[in-house]
């Protein structure tokens, strides 16, 4: 079959990253002659879907995959509905072929039955892991209630084939030999890195606000140090990519499996650079030394709250000993290596915030600069209410939202009693040009 890949379009504004869920139902598929086209970076501004025309008259696809990755910007002061332009596109598409519309992604899997609901042109979602499912389902797409993991029509209504089976990471393909379109993504426009690489799937932290256990499961699932970095190499062998970050939920648990593709990157030689997601939990300086040796550039760190009463509320293992530790010993790390930055994320106003926890932030914002200076940088932001989650619980028993809720346009959860404090931090936000 002939497979045309799309991904949804965010609007112009958003740097581009590589659509690597794409790529990865693309691996799966080694069968289907594969076709990706992503409208950010391969359509013009005014008629982003317009080369669409020409792919679909001519190249003819048997079907269509649309992957619906961001539904809107979440934590940001400004929000940016990207979910507008996926319908725009489904509409588009099923307007200029008959070929079946298939959507997976982790914006579809997070509301997929009303996506569904929404969106009558779409044939089929795939619910979570896209790679199985997809092989599956386009071996069946008259009989999709056979394959799992998958949302359909059937005499009028919406039905689910019933959850998938967890990919085994075992053995995966190193989809950057078969991934399409690599050199069209800029590796050197500043913004997030646009090549991702995962090293394993699942989180078995509970913040929250999170909904990647949700998405990707809560038990770990390693992809095996060796496989890691052979990914890595051929990144930058075969496609001269030397930039990236790991996709993981958090690069640093466990801790044995982050050392051994650092060691192994070193190892190799490779002369790449990357940045991770890590926790303060489990971070200490022969760690860090280890990921620099390594390529690592920039630490993200993801405190959210700094009082151990916030940090206790909103789900975080670690605690405010753990967040000014890590602060000192980059510090002291920044001292003897110029080769790395550190990236801190914070909520403005969550639950268990207060006016002391707000003092206390600021004070370590004021702190980090001063010992980090233009090495650090900061998000303050505001905390999203996703499905599947426990924040999403605490909104509704203290009214803030109800079954009711539409939780696709973005709903936005902030403590009642201490709300001028998210007030604070926008204006002191816009004050600062954020
Ligand atoms: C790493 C990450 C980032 C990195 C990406 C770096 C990079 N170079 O790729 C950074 C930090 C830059 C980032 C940025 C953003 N992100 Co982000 N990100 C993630 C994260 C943690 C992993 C995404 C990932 O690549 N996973 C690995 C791939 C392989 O998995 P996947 O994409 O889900 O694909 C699988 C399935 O979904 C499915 N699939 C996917 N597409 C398709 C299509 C078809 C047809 C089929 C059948 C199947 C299928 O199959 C794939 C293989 O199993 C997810 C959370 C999560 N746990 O999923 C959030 C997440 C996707 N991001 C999110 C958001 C909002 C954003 C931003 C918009 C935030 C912002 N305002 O800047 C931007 C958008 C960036 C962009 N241009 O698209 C949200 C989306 C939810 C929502 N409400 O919209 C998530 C879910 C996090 C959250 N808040 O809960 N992100
Ligand atoms: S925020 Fe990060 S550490 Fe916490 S549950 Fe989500 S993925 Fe895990």
């Amino acid at each position: 079959m002939r497979v045309l890949l799309v991904q949804s379009w965010l609007g112009g504004a958003e740097p581009p990253v590589y659509p690597i869920g794409l790529a990865c139902v693309a691996a799966a598929l080694p069968e289907h002659e594969i076709r990706l086209f992503d409208p950010n970076v391969e359509g013009p501004p005014d008629a982003p879907y317009s080369p669409l025309d020409k792919i679909l008259q001519q190249w003819n696809p048997d079907a269509i995959g649309i992957s619906l990755r961001n539904i809107d910007s979440t934590n940001r002061r400004v929000v940016v509905f990207y979910y507008q332009h996926f319908q725009a596109l489904v509409e588009y598409i099923s307007q200029r072929t008959t070929a079946p519309i298939l959507v997976g992604g982790a914006g579809f899997s997070l509301f997929a039955e009303r996506i569904m609901r929404e969106n009558p042109a779409i044939h089929a979602g795939v619910y979570l892991e896209g790679e199985a499912t997809t092989a599956a389902l386009l071996r069946q797409l008259a009989t999709p209630w056979n394959v799992p993991g998958v949302y359909y029509r059937r005499e009028g209504r919406i039905e689910f084939s019933g959850p998938p089976a967890k990919l085994s990471l075992d053995n995966v393909s190193n989809i950057f030999h078969t991934a399409p379109n690599v050199s069209l993504y800029n590796t050197t426009i500043p913004g997030p890195e646009p090549f991702g690489v995962e090293s394993k799937r699942g989180c078995a932290l509970h913040c929250i606000y999170c909904p990647y256990g949700f998405l990707n499961g809560r038990e770990y699932r390693l992809i095996p140090p060796k496989d890691v970095v052979n990914q890595i190499q051929t990144l930058y062998a075969t496609h001269k990519i030397t930039r990236f970050t790991f996709l993981d939920s958090v690069f640093n648990i466990p801790k044995s499996h982050a050392e051994a593709i650092c060691e192994e990157l070193i190892r190799r030689k490779l002369q790449v650079q990357w940045s991770a997601w890590f926790s303060e939990k489990d971070l200490d300086r022969h760690f860090a030394e280890l990921c620099l040796d390594a390529g690592c550039t920039t630490f993200i760190l993801s405190p959210d709250g700094i009082s151990d009463k916030t940090l206790r509320m909103l789900g975080k293992v670690q605690r405010r000993s753990d967040i000014l530790s890590t602060w000192r010993m980059l510090s002291s790390l920044a001292r003897t290596r110029t080769d790395f930055e550190v990236s801190y994320n914070f909520f403005k106003n969550p639950p268990g915030q207060t006016w002391a926890g707000f003092f206390a932030l600021a004070w370590f914002l004021f702190r980090a600069k001063l010992t980090l200076r233009r090495r650090v940088h900061f998000e303050v932001n505001s905390l999203r209410i996703e499905p599947h989650t426990r924040l999403m619980e605490i909104a509704m028993q203290e009214g803030l939202c109800n079954e009711h809720t539409d939780l696709l346009r973005p709903a936005y959860y902030t403590q009642h009693r201490t709300r001028l404090i998210e007030l604070t931090w926008n204006i002191l936000l816009r004050f600062l040009g954020k």
